[in-house]
């Protein structure tokens, strides 16, 4: 299989680039819907976030699968999910890809590779293990990657997840976004170890800690993780810290953040600084910022357009594909 290299060439980081900008632009036109009423559900977003997001998953290859949470939206854009139907999913309509169950970003396709997000915390750390192990033993040159937030990292399930895929050496990456609160709660009042990382060596894999906010490294050394378990090498544990720039959810003001923490983070901006990096490069000038900008407002314009003008489901769907345990 032809895989991505470490060093991305020109035309990868302007589509990663794009990328970062669509995922900005559709979280805020989300939250403009949101906070004028116009969504039936909530908001998760993950502002701030987009190198992480982005970077990490922009490692994997078309065959791997990734398990995001709630927050993790803008991770499955590099696996195909497109602008329309995340507001299809964020209108319920019936051509969404949950047709119209479900709302905020609980979606997924699994021909292309993305698990349908589920709410319990860290719930698919163990459901990539086990798609870990699905690719070993049919011996498939495959990866899983999981991701979560540092909250997360202090449930049973997520050490579980973590032993079993150490001790079966699976081909697994887990990624931490440590933005600092689960919801309220800051992480100094959620663990006392310095870095989600150091978690690692409890487990005997590689514990990574990423700047958070430079998209160049975390997709590098996710990049490196990703094919150090493709090539038999076992997981490896990624602690990306960042900054979430919004509330928990929409409805959450996060007014328990100092304001000098924001500006702090702000002046850490993933998108401005990559942008800085491309120009510094030569790889990015103003003429085609411009175009890659009306690229996306394009595309968000679309998908709403799409959205609001699609159907409801009909009740009698409301049951279908429904299932009781
Ligand atoms: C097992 C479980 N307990 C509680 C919740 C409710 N809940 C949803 S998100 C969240 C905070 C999670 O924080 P973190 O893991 O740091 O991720 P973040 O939201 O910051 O991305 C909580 C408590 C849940 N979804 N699952």
């Amino acid at each position: 299989m032809q895989v991505k290299p470490l060093e991305l060439g020109a035309k990868e980081l302007l589509d990663v680039y794009y990328l970062m900008r669509l995922g900005r632009a559709i979280e805020d036109r989300l939250n403009l819907l949101y906070k004028g009423g116009r969504l039936p559900g909530a908001i998760y977003l993950g502002t701030g976030q987009e190198a992480i997001e982005i970077g990490a998953s922009y490692a994997l290859e078309p065959g791997d699968v990734l398990a995001p949470t709630h927050r993790d939206m803008m991770a499955q854009l590099p696996r195909g999910i497109t602008p329309r139907e995340v507001f299809l999913q964020h209108y319920a309509r019936a051509n969404s890809l949950t047709h119209g169950k479900g709302e905020d970003n609980y979606q997924g396709d699994l021909k292309r590779g993305t698990f349908a997000t589920v709410s319990m915390l860290p719930d698919f750390y163990p459901v990539a293990a086990g798609a870990a192990l699905a690719f070993k033993l049919r011996k498939e040159k495959r990866v899983a990657m999981a991701y979560c937030g540092e909250g997360a990292t202090s449930v049973g399930d997520w050490h579980e997840a973590i032993n079993v895929a150490s001790v079966m050496n699976l081909p697994v990456v887990f990624v931490v976004i440590n933005n600092g609160y689960a919801y309220s709660t800051p992480v100094y009042k959620e663990m006392k170890v310095a870095n989600v990382a150091d978690r690692a060596c409890a487990y005997a894999i590689p514990g990574v800690v990423v700047d958070g906010n430079d998209v160049v490294e975390c997709y590098q050394e996710t990049k490196k993780a990703v094919e150090r378990a493709r090539e038999g090498g076992g997981p490896t544990l990624i602690e990306a810290k960042t900054m979430r720039m919004r509330g928990h959810a929409g409805h959450d003001p996060a007014t328990y953040v100092a304001k000098e923490i924001i500006d702090l983070w702000t002046k850490r901006d993933p998108i401005v600084r990559f942008e800085n990096y491309l120009v510094s490069r030569n790889l990015l000038n103003d003429q085609q910022k411009q175009e890659i900008i009306n690229r996306v407002n394009e595309a968000v314009e679309d998908a709403v357009s799409f959205a609001e003008s699609s159907p409801y489901p009909e009740g009698k769907e409301a049951i279908e594909d429904v299932y009781a345990a």
